[in-house]
C-alpha cells in the first residue's frame, strides 16, 4: 500500500521530493488540487470540504497513511481528520514549528504562509506550546502560491513578487529565523533568501514531516520491505500540461522517469 499526499496544488511536492529521498522503497500517490488553488483566502468551511473530498480520493486507492502537504489544510483539518480516519494522518505545521525551534538562538521567529493559515494562528499555537517564551510574527503573502502554480519559480517577476509580499518582516531586526508556512514556498527559497538576507535561516517543514512520516510508519509496522524501486502515481484535477510541466522543473530527470502523471477523475 502507499502514502497519500495532498495539497491544494504543486506545493505539497515539496514534501513529496523530500519523501522520495528519506523513504525511497515507499510508493506515494499524490493529489494536487490545481482546479480550485489557491485555498488560502477561502472561508474554513470550504477548505475542509475540498480537503475531504481529496481524502476521499486517496481513500479509495488504498493508502496506508495520509500526509496533509498543505499548511491552510492542515490548520482547518488535521484534527477531524486524525479523529475520523482509522490511518495514521500527518500534516506540516508541527514538524515545520518544531524545526524552527530547534534553529532560533534568540526565539523570534517569522512565519509566512497563506491568508488562512496566518489567520488560524496554527503556527503561533504550535511553537508557544513548545515554548511559550517564543515571539512569532506572522505574515500572509497571497499572492506568492498563485504566482508558483503559474510555474513562475525564479527571476525579475519572482523577486519583486517575493519582495512585495514579505518587505513588512524586513523591519524586523530581532527574526533569526523564517518559517516557510506554506508548501508552495520551498520552490521559491533562493528568491526569499536573497531578500530576506543571509541573517535569517528559513525553516521548510518538507524535511521534518519526512521524517515524521516515516518514524511514524515504524511505529506502526507499515514500512515497505520490498527492494524495488516504485513507480508514484500523481494526480491533478487540473490542467495536465501545466501540472507536468511545473512537476518537471522541480524534480530532477532521474527522479521525473519515476512518476505516472493523469488527471484525477
Ligand atoms: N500549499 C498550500 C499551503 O501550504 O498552505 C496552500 C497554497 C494555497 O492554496 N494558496
Amino acid at each position: 500500500r502507499a502514502i497519500g499526499v495532498i495539497d491544494s496544488g504543486v506545493g505539497g511536492l515539496t514534501v513529496v521530493q523530500e519523501l522520495m529521498r528519506q523513504l525511497p522503497k515507499e510508493k506515494l500517490i499524490y493529489l494536487g488540487d490545481t482546479a480550485r488553488c489557491p485555498y488560502g483566502s477561502r472561508p474554513a468551511e470550504e477548505v475542509k470540504l475540498f480537503t475531504w473530498e481529496m481524502v476521499r480520493f486517496l481513500l479509495n486507492k488504498n493508502i496506508k497513511m495520509l500526509v496533509v502537504a498543505c499548511n491552510t489544510a492542515t490548520a482547518f483539518t488535521l484534527k477531524e481528520l486524525q479523529q475520523s480516519l482509522d490511518i495514521p494522518v500527518v500534516g506540516v505545521i508541527q514538524p515545520g514549528a518544531r524545526a524552527a525551534i530547534k534553529c532560533t538562538n534568540n526565539n523570534h521567529v517569522g512565519v509566512i504562509g497563506t491568508e488562512g493559515t496566518i489567520r488560524s494562528s496554527a503556527y503561533t499555537n504550535a511553537l508557544e506550546k513548545i515554548n511559550a517564551d517564543i515571539h512569532v510574527y506572522g505574515l500572509a503573502c497571497p499572492l506568492l502560491a498563485p504566482m508558483v502554480e503559474n510555474g513562475i519559480l525564479a527571476g525579475m517577476e519572482a523577486k519583486s513578487v517575493v519582495e512585495e509580499s514579505i518587505s513588512p518582516l524586513k523591519q524586523n531586526k530581532d527574526m533569526d529565523t523564517l518559517i516557510l508556512g506554506c508548501t508552495h514556498y520551498p520552490l521559491l527559497k533562493d528568491t526569499i533568501q536573497e531578500v530576506i538576507g543571509n541573517n535569517v535561516t528559513i525553516i521548510s517543514s518538507s524535511e521534518e514531516t519526512a521524517r515524521e512520516t516515516s518514524t511514524i510508519l515504524d511505529v506502526h509496522g507499515l514500512l515497505n520491505s520490498k527492494t524495488d524501486e516504485p513507480i508514484h502515481q500523481f494526480y491533478t484535477t487540473g490542467e495536465l500540461n501545466i501540472f507536468i510541466e511545473i512537476t518537471r522543473k522541480i524534480f530532477k530527470d532521474s527522479n521525473f522517469s519515476k512518476l505516472e502523471i493523469k488527471r484525477a477523475s
